[in-house]
């Protein structure tokens, strides 16, 4: 079945925008670049190096290729460069009306290519010129992000669900591209509040477009257990009743969660299932009351704090109990990672907490995954090969610091997901309506500038797997939500994690940034308007 890309859901954001998209008015630029007029011009084509995540390398030059009525779509023969090629017409058809068919037959044209070169698992190369656009990889995964890019380099109303009038232009050159890191993530709170398939989908569609690779999905916390384990069936339907604030919270079936894996995919992004323990486990001490040291069950929770929760470290059950939902959730999880939370453990002593780590990481070896669990991991054994993803600050101390780096020299991975950086809950300033601010306000400049390769002291650079944005859920109900705290800072950690260390440049991005609004309008996104960027009049995409 062939699947939309991301189309307008014009009414979850319409109110929200009109109340946010203000603060734009009046407001003072803080970056260094001096002001020009970001939009493609209506007459040009959209320059080769307009491109978020910058590419690796872009010789712009020649002549120009134009998607016409008699544009095909050329695809080798094979399975998955065909499903490449459907996905680009998708993109393609509704906004320029045109047929654009998929082929194996015909010259010129997009055409999409499997071939040998230094591309990599996910590199691809984009060569554009009169006759045509080739786009050649050595993997699909490769051909995906290259259509991303063409998506970029072409008129922002071709995201429209709409004829437009084109005209279709790419320019001419070539761009050369892989990515600095393997692990570039977005992690999605779906336990705080509930979150449906559709809207799910919604954001792994927006994660494609900047070539996010994995989907982390935070699956249980002390409101809500969002997955149905056959073993364990209250934790779904009694854990799961609930969430922030009250509301009727909801969980996936197992068959929703393949249709996850299954559409996240087809986007090639691997889901990471997380279930956080042995803290933030509210939701299932409640629903099985035996889970719990004396027995007693607690009622569901629907506030916001942290850290009174904990599995009964002591009792034999609590592993039954793990070893269950080990088993169910791997069988669910094509990808190699299984995360187990571990953060914010206040209610568990240190020896227990070390105790439970070292019982609970070799049942996820048993089931063939890899462990990944917050940096509060380091505090006990990291199993080998495990992953430990940081979300310190910078006012995080040095001993804990040092504890997370120590580890990395001793071969753990890291992902880095800085609070004060990488969390798109964080409110952009003291104004921002939605999002929290423990760790600080987060504009776009400071979620962008910062090096993952330089960035926690003693931490030696081949241990940074990548990066990754969270985004909790504590004041975020909707899809509008997400995206009025995912735009424009999801971009910017996705550019950390594809683009060379070289290519970072705040004055280049913010410019690059600012011509992506009209993409987002295109796409129904409702974004903040950071007075950090010069952006352009809304609307901007009409002008095609
Ligand atoms: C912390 C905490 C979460 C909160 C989040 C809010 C981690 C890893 N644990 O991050 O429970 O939802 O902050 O920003």
């Amino acid at each position: 079945m062939r699947e939309r890309s991301v189309r307008p859901h014009r009414r979850t954001f319409r109110l929200l925008g009109s109340l946010l998209l203000v603060t734009a008015v009046g407001a003072s630029l803080t970056g260094a670049a001096p002001a020009r007029e970001p939009s493609s011009p209506a007459s040009g084509p959209v320059p080769l190096d307009r491109v978020i995540p910058a590419p690796a390398s872009v010789q712009p030059g020649g002549s120009p290729y134009r998607i016409t009525r008699g544009t095909q779509i050329r695809v080798d023969g094979s399975r998955e460069t065909r499903t490449v090629g459907e996905y680009l017409a998708d993109v393609l058809r509704p906004s320029t009306g045109y047929r654009l068919p998929v082929t194996d037959h015909g010259r010129g044209g997009i055409r999409l290519r499997l071939g040998k070169g230094p591309f990599g698992e996910e590199g691809y190369r984009l060569h554009s010129g009169r006759s045509g656009v080739t786009i050649t990889a050595a993997r699909p995964a490769g051909l995906f992000h290259g259509v991303q890019t063409l998506r970029q380099l072409l008129p922002a109303a071709v995201e429209k669900d709409t004829v437009q009038p084109g005209p279709w232009l790419v320019a001419g050159g070539t761009i050369e591209d892989t990515p600095r890191y393997g692990w570039r993530g977005a992690m999605l709170d779906v336990s705080r509040h509930f979150f449906s398939v559709g809207e799910v989908k919604r954001y792994i569609d927006q994660l494609a477009l900047y070539k996010v690779n994995k989907l982390h999905l935070h699956l249980s916390d002390d409101q809500g257990w969002r997955i149905a384990i056959d073993s364990w069936p209250r934790l779904a339907t009694y854990g799961g009743s609930t969430e922030v604030g009250g509301g009727p919270g909801g969980y996936y079936t197992k068959a929703d969660y393949k249709e996850i894996v299954r559409y996240a995919a087809s986007r090639h992004l691997e889901v990471v299932p997380e279930i956080d323990m042995p803290g933030h486990t509210n939701a299932a001490l409640a629903s099985y009351a035996g889970l719990n040291c004396d027995g007693v069950a607690p009622p569901l929770y629907t506030g916001t704090e942290v850290g009174f929760s904990s599995l009964c470290v002591g009792k034999e059950i609590t592993y039954d109990f793990v070893e269950d939902v080990v088993r169910e959730l791997a069988a669910l999880t094509p990808g190699r990672y299984l995360h187990i939370g571990g953060d914010e453990a206040h209610s568990t002593p240190h020896e227990d907490y070390v105790k439970f780590m070292d019982r609970v990481q070799p049942i996820v070896a048993e089931y063939g995954k890899t462990v990944i669990g917050w940096h509060q991991l380091t505090g006990a054994t990291p199993a080998k090969g495990a992953l430990a993803q940081y979300w310190g600050l910078d006012g995080t101390s040095a001993a804990e610091k040092e504890q997370v780096a120590a580890a990395a020299r001793n071969g753990t991975g890291l992902i880095l997901s800085p609070a004060d950086r990488a969390y798109l809950d964080m409110k952009y300033d003291k104004d921002t309506p939605l999002g929290l601010s423990w760790a600080g306000y987060v504009e776009v400049q400071r979620s962008y500038d910062w090096d993952p390769g330089a960035y926690l002291p003693g931490a030696p650079a081949s241990a940074i797997r990548g990066v990754e944005a969270p985004l909790w859920t504590e004041t975020l109900e909707n899809s509008g939500h997400l995206e009025f705290m995912a735009f424009p800072r999801l971009p910017g950690i996705a550019e950390l994690g594809w683009s060379p260390a070289a290519t970072h440049d705040w004055a280049d991005y913010r410019q690059r940034l600012a011509s992506q609004a009209p993409r987002w309008e295109a796409l129904g996104i409702g974004y903040y308007r950071s007075p950090q960027v010069l952006w352009p009049a809304e609307g901007g995409a009409d002008a095609g």
